[in-house]
Parts: C-alpha cells; structure tokens; sequence
C-alpha cells in the first residue's frame, strides 16, 4: 500500500525533505494535500490532525501514514522511512549518527524560517519587516558559516571519505543537505555566492545528488513545485545580506 504524506498543498515546504527520499528510494506515495477526492486535499488532512478519535495525532505537517501509523516530524519519518528504504546506514552507531545530523538540519531549518518571520508565525512577514532584517543580518553572518562548516567538517571528517554525511553510500542526510543547498541559495543568492567556495565537500555533494538519476528526474517533474514566497526558503533581496 503506497504511503500517505500530509503537508501543505502549494509549496515544497519541510515536505520536501520527505519527498526527496520517496523519491530516491523510488517509493509510492500519496501526497494527500495535493489530491481531490474522497479523503484527500488539505481539508482531509486537517480533519486527521483534529480527529478526536485517532490516537495519534501529530502537531504539525509534515506526517506521514503507513496503514495505521502516523509518524510526524521530518527526522522522525526520515528515520522511519531510511530504515526501510536503504537510506540509512546498517549499523546502530550510525543511525543514530544520521539521525543527530538531521536533527541539526531540522534546527537549521528553523532558523531559515525565522529569518522571514522572527515573533510570529501569525503575523505577515510585511508585520516584521525590521525584525526579520536584523535577525536575517545574524543568520547570513553567524548561522550559514556555523552551520555550512559544521557539515563542511563532517563531510571532511567521514572516516569513508567526504562524498556522504554517514558511512559510504547515500542516505537521506546527504539528501536533505542537498535540499538545504538548494533552499540557501534560493534564499539567500547574493550571501551563498560570496561563500560557496568555502564549503567544497558540500558543493560537491549537492552536485552529486542532482546528477542521480531518481532526483534528476524529479527535479524534472511537476511533482517539484518552484521555491515561493509562502514557504520555508523565501527570497526577500532586503534579508540577502553579503556577510
Ligand atoms: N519539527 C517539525 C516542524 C513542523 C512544522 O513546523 N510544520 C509547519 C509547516 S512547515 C506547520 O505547519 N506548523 C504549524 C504550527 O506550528 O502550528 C518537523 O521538523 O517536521
């Protein structure tokens, strides 16, 4: 039975990191906000996450069902999903490896989103223009250099050589380092053209991925909707600081 990701309809969002390993592994799925029909669109999916029967309710999209399991949370489900997929290392050390390493990028993406909206996910980016221009001032300056090297190092560091986050074949980290890339550069063009030259593991990695030929593909399909300003990676050339 295909799996079922709920995420919001319209934009790549932190489904999208769920969506590049369905893809790689080339696993069916079902991405429900996307659908019509009985039990599809985004009015199905919030039914689910209100239901006062379900006992698994999850906080926030992005989840994912697989028959009657309910998995929230992008490290969460990548887990989930890696283990099963061949995406993830065999061995238990690094697993959890893997997993650390995604939840870092789960705060990374935080903060991407806090660049746009730094008091209130309630109120319009246009509502806190000022603070999102000093918070997205720090982000260029202190968070890409602490982040980006960080996965730099790790890269440099992997005892099976710098071309994977974890062991020596691609997991799903190496996936959504590639979707971080990609979302950083959209994002922040003018700050990641004036550093891209310091990250050269990084860069190769994001170049790797792209060439694969289950991402390539959906790089190419309509399933992969453009970067917007409703999502996570917004371009506001006021926050594209040169650090
Ligand atoms: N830690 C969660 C974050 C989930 C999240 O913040 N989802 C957003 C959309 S990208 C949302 O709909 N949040 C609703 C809310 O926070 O009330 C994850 O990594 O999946």
């Amino acid at each position: 039975m295909a799996y079922e990701l709920y995420y919001w309809d319209g934009i790549q969002g932190r489904g999208e990191f769920v969506r590049l390993t369905l893809e790689e592994s080339q696993t069916d799925y079902i991405d429900v906000a996307r659908q019509t029909g009985r039990g599809m669109g985004t009015g199905a999916m919030l039914e689910l996450m209100r239901s006062k029967d379900e006992p698994q309710i999850p906080f926030a999209p992005p989840f994912l069902r697989d028959g009657d399991m309910i998995i929230s949370h992008v490290a969460n489900i990548l887990f989930y999903l890696g283990a099963k997929h061949g995406l993830l290392p065999e061995s238990e050390r690094l697993r959890h490896v893997a997993n650390g390493l995604q939840l870092t990028i789960t705060d990374l993406v935080a903060e991407v989103h806090d660049t746009h909206h730094p008091i209130s996910t309630s109120l319009y980016y246009e509502d806190q223009k000022d603070a999102a221009k000093a918070r997205a001032g720090a982000f260029v300056r202190d968070r890409i250099p602490r982040f980006l090297g960080y996965f730099e190092q790790v890269l440099q560091q992997n005892p099976r050589g710098p071309r994977h986050a974890v062991g020596d074949a691609i997991s799903y980290v190496d996936l959504s380092l590639f979707q971080v890339i990609e979302g950083l550069r959209y994002a922040f063009p003018k700050a990641m053209g004036s550093v891209v030259g310091d990250y050269p593991a990084l860069m190769a990695l994001h170049g790797e991925v792209a060439k694969r030929p289950n991402i390539k593909a959906y790089l190419n399909s309509k399933r992969r909707l453009p970067f917007s300003e409703d999502g996570i990676f917004r371009q506001y050339p006021e926050l594209d600081l040169v650090p």
